[in-house]
């Protein structure tokens, strides 16, 4: 008898479990569009060739060790990032105000936000979209923060609620931590304009509210890197506190090398360099320091420009075929005259399309056309190729028809 017998087995997570159940399907025509990973047109993923580029550089190096970083990371990766969010030029990286520290991808970068929220914010409650990436209320939750969500989300528009959302904001308790999507909103694939945007800014500095973005998909929604940070930029430009959480996951395909990282930019930089000390004592008992190779590999990019601008033109690609994908699923559902308006399909942005499709559609498409994506019906259009498209459009036409 285990002292462990009583434990129920936990269900696998909504979003990787998905890639699990696609594993164990011996079906030869078995597709996955659940998790956001990028794929090539031959359906293979993709190492870009300026991070193989950057890997040689740093094994052709012998001058390196594999010493502990820092618990804060690697400096000049930390240096480059905050660059890359805030641009070149921002006045809050050359008054000192920004404390940066390399976490754990985007996901780790969000739960030491969250965690020194929660030891040395006065309001511990943190609003998120509705819906939002299903790890977001998780991970606040574990950091010790109270999850609140606002109206994001207008499934009769397929657009942005934008009134519901500025009257759930507009409602929040004075300094309430809001987390927005810097570009790209998952899983909606539906962002504010840049009017909207600023509206936005104007009430929650209006109200005190604590901007906390999430940027997992800078230069993957329009193929710019500057115009994708533009909403965390008119956050800071107007020289207010504001958290940004970067990962390296999808813009450099770096997905398993787990890089990421916080920025907190303060209004001076004697506080930045307060809070950067207690980032610190968030950081060394959950796991020390961060690993070196991923970083190193973003710092050789993001420090040469040569290397750099070769990733932006890879990174351009990746986003252009995505595009190109959203064309395409959109021609073959209206060619086989499958009922009802598409078109959200090429408006929203991103590597998602929140198709509208049903729990029921998507276990439909599952079963008869070995076709995996989440059960909220979105799909991963990154995972989808030309040769693919017809078979989603067949299985997609076949959910609606069954079942209108
Ligand atoms: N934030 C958002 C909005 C995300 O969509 C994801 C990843 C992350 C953070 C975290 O990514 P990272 O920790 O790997 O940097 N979302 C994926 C993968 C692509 C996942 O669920 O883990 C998704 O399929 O939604």
């Amino acid at each position: 008898m285990s002292v462990f017998s009583q434990i129920a087995r936990a269900p696998e997570d909504p979003i990787l479990g998905v890639t699990v159940a696609y594993n164990q399907d011996s079906d030869p025509s078995k597709l996955n569009l659940g998790v956001g990973a990028y794929r090539t047109e031959e359906g293979k993923p993709l190492v870009l060739n300026v991070v193989r580029k950057a890997e040689q550089k740093l094994v052709n190096d012998p001058s390196r060790v594999k010493e502990y970083l820092p618990i804060v990371g690697l400096a000049d990766f930390n240096k480059c990032s905050a660059k890359l969010i805030l641009g070149a030029d921002s006045p809050a990286i050359q008054e000192n105000r920004v404390a940066t520290v390399q976490c754990l991808s985007g996901t780790g970068s969000l739960r030491v936000g969250g965690e020194f929220l929660a030891k040395h914010y006065y309001e511990k409650t943190v609003y998120i979209p509705s819906p939002t990436w299903g790890n977001h209320p998780k991970i606040f939750t574990l950091a010790g923060l109270s999850v609140k969500t606002y109206r994001y989300y207008d499934p009769a528009t397929r657009g942005l609620d934008f009134q519901g959302l500025l009257e759930d904001l507009g409602n929040a308790p004075t300094g309430a931590i809001v987390l927005l999507h810097a570009c790209a909103h998952n899983p909606t694939g539906v962002d504010p304009t840049v009017d909207q945007w600023e509206q936005i800014r104007k009430l929650m500095r209006s109200k005190g509210l604590l901007p906390f973005f999430d940027s997992a998909y800078q230069g993957f929604a329009s193929g710019s890197l500057d115009a994708d940070a533009q909403s965390v930029r008119m956050f800071v430009a107007d020289g207010g506190e504001c958290f940004a959480a970067q990962s390296y996951a999808k813009n450099m395909g770096l997905y398993a090398e787990r890089v990421g990282a916080l920025s907190i930019v303060c209004k001076t930089a004697d506080v930045a360099s307060k809070v950067e000390s207690q980032l610190k004592l968030v950081i060394r008992p959950m796991y020390s320091n961060p690993p070196l190779h991923g970083a190193s590999i973003v710092a050789t990019i993001l420090k040469d420009s040569n290397l750099y601008n070769e990733w932006t033109v890879e990174l351009k690609e990746m986003a252009d075929r995505i595009i190109s994908m959203r064309k395409q699923l959109l021609e073959a559902l209206q060619s086989r005259g499958t009922p009802g308006d598409w078109t959200h399909i090429i408006k929203q942005i991103g590597m998602f399309t929140f198709t509208g499709l049903n729990a029921e559609q998507v276990a439909f498409m599952r079963g008869e056309y070995h076709i995996y994506m989440t059960s909220d019906g979105r799909i991963s259009m990154a995972g989808l190729s030309s040769k693919t498209v017809p078979h989603l459009a067949n299985a997609m036409h076949a959910a609606v028809t069954r079942t209108a």
